[in-house]
C-alpha cells in the first residue's frame, strides 16, 4: 500500500433528524477512489465522500458508539498499540488503531498520536475535529445550525450552505482567504464541536517546545541522528520510495537513510533553464546506487502551473508558493501514481537553514522561534501538493519526536565550528559523500530557478522591482479567488492571464 487507505474527504455531519446531503462529488484536487461516507449513528447522521486507495475500503470505523474518519496514516504505530494494550491486537488500519486510542484514552488520547491526518470522531452529538501536530493535512470546516461540513480542502467548502453561521468563530481556527464563514482548524489542535449548538471547545494536542536543551556534542548528533533515523523507517512500507533530491544535505539525509533501512529508493531532481542542482543530486544518487531522475522544465511553463500550487496549498503568500510550486511541478511529473514521496522539506524551520547568514546566536534562536510559531496556516507540507498527482508525500523531519529534538536544541549546536545545521552535517558525516556533507544550503526556490523568472517575468512586463513582491503576492491572490473560493479547477485558469490583469493595474504599473 504505497499510501494510506484515505486521503481527504468532504462530509456534513447533521443531527439524526437531517435529510441526508445530496451527494455530488465535492471539488477535491487530490485524487483518489471516491467512496461514499455514510453513517446513521443514534444521534448523528454522517455523509459525503472520501478519497480512498481502493473502493472497497471503508471510509469510516464504528465501536461503542463511537465512529472514526482518519485521512492519513500513523506512525510509531508498534509503541502506540503497545501503550493501548490487548484492545490494539486485533486493528489493522490506522483508522481502528485510532478508534481502539480514543475507547482506551477518550479525547486527550489524541495526544498520543505522532502522524500525518486529519480525523474526525463523534460521540454522542459531539464531533471532533483534529489535525496532526504540524497540521500537514489541512482541515477546514463550517458550521450551521443544522450542522457542520468538514473537508481537507478548503474550497470543497466554496459555496455550500449549512444554514446561518453562529456568531463566534471556534477557538484556534483561522480564517480562509475569500471563503466567509469556512474556518482552518489550526495544528497540532483538537476542536470539539456540539452538532446543532453553538458550543466549541479545543485543546491543543502539541506546541513547539519552547526551552532549549544543552547536550554535548557527541550526544546531540547521536540523538539527532537515531530519531531522524527512526523517522525515515517509520515512513517506509514494503515498496518503493521516490525522493525529490536537490542534492543538499536535508533530502540527501532522507534518501541515505530510506536506503540504509532497505527501501529500494527512486531520486528525482528538478532542474530549468534558469537554473538546477543536476550535479550535486548526481553525486549523491551515484553515491548511493538508486535509479535516478532527472526532469527539465522551462522556467516559464513552471511559472505556468502556478494555479496548481495555489489551488493545493490554498494559500496566498507567494514567498511560500515559490517553495512550493517546483515541487507541485515536480510531483506531476513523477511517472504514475500512487508513489510513497519522502522529501527533506522543513529541515530548515527547526535548524533554522535560511536564516544560514544569521552568526549571532541570539538572533539564531529567535528566528527559530518565530518560524516555528508561525509556520501553521502557510501549508508547506499539505497532502494535497503530491495528492493533485495521487502520490502520497511525508516529511522525516517533521516527525513531531524529530521536532521535539531539533527546534529543543540549543542554537550552538546548530551554528558550530563555522557551518549551519552543523549537528545535521555531523550526524550525516559517515553516510554522504563530503561534498553533500559541507554543501551549502540552496532554496529550492533559488536552485530552480522559480523566485528569478516569475521576477524577471514580472520586470518584463513593466513592474518596477520595488514592486515585485506585492505584483507576485496579487497574482497569487487572484488566483486563489479562482481555484479556491470559486474553486475552478486550476487548468481553467491562465498565469499569463493573471500576470496580464495585475500588470495593468497603473498603482503596480507606475510603481507606487
Ligand atoms: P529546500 O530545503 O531547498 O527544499 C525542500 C525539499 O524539496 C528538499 O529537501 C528536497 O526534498 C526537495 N527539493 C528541493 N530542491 C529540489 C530539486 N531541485 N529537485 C528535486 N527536489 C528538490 C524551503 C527550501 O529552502 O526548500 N523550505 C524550507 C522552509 C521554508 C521556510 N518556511 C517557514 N519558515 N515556515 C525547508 O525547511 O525545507
Ligand atoms: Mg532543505
Amino acid at each position: 500500500m504505497p499510501g494510506p487507505l484515505i486521503t481527504g474527504f468532504s462530509i456534513r455531519i447533521a443531527s439524526r433528524a437531517e435529510a441526508p446531503n445530496s451527494e455530488s462529488l465535492p471539488p477535491l484536487l487530490s485524487v483518489g477512489r471516491p467512496v461514499p461516507v455514510q453513517v446513521s449513528g443514534d444521534k448523528l447522521r454522517w455523509s459525503g465522500w472520501a478519497l480512498a486507495s481502493s473502493v472497497s475500503v471503508p471510509a469510516t470505523s464504528s465501536a461503542d458508539g463511537v465512529t472514526v474518519l482518519l485521512a492519513g496514516e500513523l506512525y510509531h504505530r508498534a509503541a502506540l498499540r503497545e501503550a493501548i494494550g490487548p484492545a490494539a491486537s486485533g486493528v489493522s488500519t490506522d483508522a481502528e488503531l485510532l478508534l481502539a486510542c480514543w475507547l482506551r484514552y477518550g479525547g486527550p488520547g489524541l495526544r498520543l498520536l505522532n502522524g500525518r491526518f486529519a480525523a474526525v470522531v463523534t460521540e454522542g452529538t459531539a464531533a471532533v475535529i483534529a489535525t496532526d501536530h504540524a497540521g500537514t493535512v489541512p482541515l477546514y470546516l463550517r458550521r450551521g445550525v443544522d450542522g457542520i461540513e468538514v473537508a481537507t480542502e478548503a474550497k470543497a467548502l466554496a459555496g455550500g450552505a449549512v444554514g446561518r453561521i453562529p456568531a463566534a468563530h471556534p477557538p484556534r481556527t483561522g480564517s480562509v482567504a475569500g471563503l466567509a464563514g469556512v474556518r482552518r482548524v489550526r495544528a497540532g489542535v483538537a476542536l470539539t464541536v456540539m452538532v446543532g449548538r453553538p458550543a466549541a471547545h479545543a485543546v491543543a494536542t502539541w506546541r513547539p517546545p519552547e526551552h532549549r536543551v544543552t547536550w554535548t556534542e557527541a550526544k546531540a548528533v547521536r540523538r539527532v541522528s537515531a530519531v531522524l533515523n527512526d523517522a525515515v523507517r517509520e515512513r517506509l512500507d514494503s515498496g518503493p520510495v521516490t525522493v525529490p533530491l536537490s542534492g543538499g544535505l536535508d533530502s540527501s539525509s532522507v534518501a541515505v537513510l530510506a536506503r540504509g533501512a532497505g527501501a529500494v529508493v527512486e531520486t528525482i531532481s528538478l532542474g530549468t533553464d534558469a537554473g538546477d542542482e543536476f550535479a550535486a543530486a548526481r553525486i549523491v544518487a551515484e553515491h548511493l546506487g538508486v535509479r535516478h531522475r532527472e526532469f527539465q522544465v522551462r522556467g516559464v511553463d513552471l511559472l505556468r502551473q502556478l494555479p496548481w500550487a495555489v489551488a493545493a496549498a490554498e494559500i496566498t503568500d507567494a514567498e511560500v508558493l515559490e517553495y512550493l510550486l517546483p515541487l507541485v511541478v515536480l510531483y506531476r511529473a513523477v511517472p504514475g501514481t500512487g508513489r510513497r514521496v519522502l522529501t527533506g522539506y522543513g529541515a530548515d524551520i527547526p535548524l533554522g537553514g535560511m536564516h544560514r547568514a544569521t552568526i549571532r546566536l541570539a538572533c539564531l534562536d529567535q528566528v527559530i522561534a518565530t518560524d516555528m510559531q508561525g509556520f501553521d496556516g502557510l501549508n508547506e507540507m499539505s497532502s494535497v501538493l503530491g495528492g493533485l498527482a495521487g502520490h502520497w508525500t511525508t516529511h522525516p523531519f517533521w516527525d513531531r519526536a524529530v521536532l521535539d529534538v531539533l527546534v529543543a536544541l540549543e542554537p550552538g549546536l546548530k551554528r558550530r565550528h563555522g557551518q549551519d545545521k552543523w549537528v545535521l552535517r555531523e550526524a550525516m558525516s559517515d553516510m554522504l559523500p563530503e561534498a553533500t556533507v559541507t554543501r551549502p544550503k540552496l532554496g529550492i526556490h533559488e536552485g530552480s530557478g522559480a523566485t528569478s523568472v516569475w521576477t524577471a517575468l514580472l520586470r518584463d512586463s513593466g513592474v518596477a522591482e520595488r514592486d515585485v513582491p506585492a505584483a507576485k503576492n496579487a497574482m497569487a491572490t487572484a488566483i486563489h479567488r479562482r481555484v479556491v473560493a470559486q474553486a475552478q479547477p486550476p487548468d481553467a485558469v491562465s498565469f499569463d492571464d493573471v500576470l496580464r490583469e495585475v500588470t495593468a493595474k497603473p498603482a503596480l504599473a507606475v510603481g507606487l
